[in-house]
């Protein structure tokens, strides 16, 4: 019998800031029944997804910074969308800014959740790769201080639910290539990634128009030289002024997209996901025991940057 998991992209349009918690997760939980009409077991909501993403502001006011936060989840704000997922029996992925006390510390990360179908919150992740910058740049049309307002969280796990070996990251996270594999190396059959993405870059404006080709490039790449499938969903469309991509979509094992939403709004769409297809790839082409040779890989762990050796050869025959 495969492994069916019906899967629902819940792609959000613009959240702007005056939009309160409880009016967004209407919108959530509005899309979670357009998904359980259609059959759905899981929805995949967007990175952030409970507000504005404020990381396009530089605050100095920590309680200001703070007010973008939750500092626990469940929450009054939540408690909705966790009931009707109970109601409904549908899990889904949330993002979320995460204030967490950790030795009697505040530490502040980017985070996402897994609830399953019970509405049992079955994983958290902590995103890794914060990408713009830590101090005010007034040159930008816009900043994107996540280096400023999040830790960079362990590492990326799997878990298993939904009837296979579950994965999650978070936006950035999913333009590196050590993100699958990590979890493509823990046997991940499915990863979950929300993310909110300016079309505009400001250190590279020359990529603007590439905007969309990167994001599904990203993760076909990842899909395919892992065997897993990938699930994608914006917060789309334009928030306090800056535009974001949609783009939202769902990839298959083989790299090819089977879904993807068609505006920037609020929008769900929906793929039959067969677990089993991972294995025609990770049996094969991608059977990593059979075929991966770690002895030759040693850099991609021994060096955060690039390193120049002059007239530098190709590394020596290591002794048998
Ligand atoms: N956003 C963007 C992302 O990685 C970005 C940042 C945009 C990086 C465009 C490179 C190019 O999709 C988040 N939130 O990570």
């Amino acid at each position: 019998m495969p492994r069916y998991v019906n899967v629902a992209l819940g792609q959000l349009g613009p959240i702007q800031r005056a939009d309160s918690r409880a009016q967004v997760v209407q919108r959530l939980c509005a899309l979670m029944r357009e998904a359980h009409a259609v059959g759905a077991h899981l929805i995949v909501y967007p990175e952030l997804a409970l507000t504005t993403f404020f990381p396009r502001w530089y605050m100095e006011d920590q309680a200001e910074i703070d007010s973008f936060f939750e500092r626990e989840m469940p929450n009054e704000a939540t408690r909705p969308l966790f009931a009707l997922a109970r109601e409904l029996g549908i899990g889904f992925y949330l993002g979320y800014a995460e204030l967490a006390e950790e030795g009697g510390r505040s530490v502040r990360y980017n985070t996402s959740i897994l609830v399953d179908r019970t509405a049992r919150i079955v994983a958290k992740y902590r995103k890794v790769h914060l990408p713009g910058h830590a101090e005010h740049e007034p040159w930008r049309r816009f900043q994107h201080l996540e280096k400023r307002y999040f830790t960079p969280g362990p590492g990326f796990g799997v878990t298993r639910a939904f009837g296979g070996v579950m994965g999650m990251a978070i936006c950035n996270d999913r333009r590196w290539a050590e993100t699958y594999r990590v979890m493509g190396l823990q046997g991940v059959e499915m990863v979950l990634i929300g993310y909110n993405t300016p079309v505009h870059n400001a250190p590279a404006p020359d990529h603007d128009d590439l905007s969309l080709f990167h994001n599904e490039l990203s993760m076909q790449a990842g899909a395919y030289q892992n065997g897993t499938w990938v699930v994608g969903v914006a917060k789309a469309g334009v928030e306090e002024g800056v535009d974001s991509i949609g783009g939202s979509c769902i990839v298959a094992p083989s790299g090819e997209v089977v879904a993807r939403c068609l505006t920037k709004g609020d929008e769900m769409a929906i793929a039959r996901c067969d677990l089993d297809f991972c294995g025609i790839y990770q049996r094969t082409t991608f059977d990593f025991d059979r075929h991966r040779q770690p002895h030759a890989y040693g850099l991609i762990v021994e060096r955060k940057g690039v390193t120049l050796a002059a007239g530098e050869s190709a590394p020596a025959a290591r002794q048998a």
